[in-house]
């Protein structure tokens, strides 16, 4: 039997960074040393909470069930001046393209990072300060102190963390209409392939090489009509597209209803979140089969209308897979050009005015 492990994508989780340690109250008592003064250290600083990218991860599963995450306290001040050990740092490993949140809800949910690159981090809850020994409140007019302060409590968050893959293409499509076996003729990944749907059951990125750059490609599970209302196996894993810069729809050559085909997917990925805006190339794939090749004029026909760049290939015998590769290539290239741009006439130029 084979066995799926559950993907989590997006979690809540509870912070608190350490409490600081105490302060301590002591007085110095040596042999020979009458009225040796307050000496009582100050208390460690509570340990906070971190968060790290990890790109050997893929999903939030290796949190496990566990919903509050505490960070050491700070260890009491000691005599002798002493102060107490700082608290360890709690570190919470997330997968590369992890958005960091605070709010308890969605709609109070204020954004805090976006951890793409390996060992970036932020930090999710500060610790507490530590307490003052009883040294630190010695006066002219009290030299023998009785108090020292007691350490602070660490910074407390409810954090949303939710990971959108990175991906520069993503393949969507139908069930079945050969997503597996294009993602493996254009990358080194190898998912399983079988002559059923949903046998891709999580997310697959593989490595397209190019010329200057390589390019990551995802697949997502296929996606059927009335997704966004769970069937199949829901819309969820649209949430990684959004993030790609291009989308291939695959469609099944051989299904009876190509164009309709499309009409659905669009429809479902609309009903997700408008990704509109985004670069699209059709493919349909399996024309190597004779009756695919049959219908192929009358779909020419209908696909004309569309208005995006349309492939008709077989990931099995190659045709036209490298045409769709290269202008996949060259509208990531586009697309990353156009962020790029639009990123840059956002930053604010500040210039220096004369006064007056
Ligand atoms: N003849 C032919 N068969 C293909 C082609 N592409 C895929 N297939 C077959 O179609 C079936 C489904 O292929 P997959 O690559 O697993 O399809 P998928 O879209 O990843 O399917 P799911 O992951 O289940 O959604 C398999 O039996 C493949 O061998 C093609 O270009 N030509
Ligand atoms: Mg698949």
């Amino acid at each position: 039997m084979v066995s799926y492990q559950l993907m989590i994508y997006k979690k809540g989780i509870g912070v608190v960074g350490g409490r600081g340690g105490d302060g301590c109250v002591s007085f110095r008592r040596e042999k020979y040393v009458p009225f040796g003064g307050p000496d009582g250290g100050d208390g460690g600083e509570g340990g906070n909470v971190m968060i790290v990218c990890n790109p050997n991860l893929v999903d939030l599963s290796s949190l496990g069930r566990r919903k509050e995450f505490a960070a050491e306290n700070g260890h009491r001040g000691e005599r002798s001046r002493r102060r107490g050990g700082r608290g360890q740092d709690l570190v919470i490993s997330v997968p590369a393209g992890t958005m960091v949140f605070s709010g308890a809800t969605s709609d109070q949910e204020t954004f805090l990072a976006d951890l793409i690159t390996p060992r970036q981090r932020v930090l999710a809850a500060r610790g507490g300060r530590g307490g003052l020994g009883n040294a630190r409140f010695a006066t002219a007019v009290n030299q023998a102190p009785q108090i020292a302060s007691k350490g602070g409590s660490g910074e407390k968050r409810h954090i949303i963390l939710e990971v959108k893959l990175i991906a520069d293409i993503c393949i969507v499509g139908p069930p079945n209409s050969g997503k597996s076996t294009l993602l493996s003729a254009i990358s080194k990944a190898k998912p399983e392939i079988a002559d059923y749907p949903f046998t891709t059951r999580q997310p697959i990125l593989g490595v397209m090489p190019g010329d200057k750059r390589d390019f990551i490609v995802a697949e997502i599970p296929g996606l059927v009509e009335g997704a966004h209302s769970g069937k199949g196996l829901g819309n969820d894993f649209l949430r990684h597209a959004e993030r790609a810069k291009l989308l291939i729809y695959l469609l099944d050559g051989s299904s009876p209803s190509v164009f309709d085909d499309l009409g659905t997917l669009d429809k479902e990925i609309a009903l997700y979140k408008d990704l509109s805006h985004k670069a699209r190339i059709v493919a349909v794939s399996k024309t190597d089969l004779p009756e695919v090749r049959a219908s192929l004029p009358a779909m020419q026909q209908c696909f004309a209308k569309v208005g995006v760049p349309i492939f008709y290939i077989s990931a099995v015998s190659g045709e036209a897979v490298l045409e769709l590769t290269r202008k996949a290539r060259e509208m990531v290239e586009q697309a990353s050009r156009e962020e790029e741009m639009k990123a840059q006439a956002q930053m604010a130029v500040f210039r220096p005015k004369p006064r007056k």
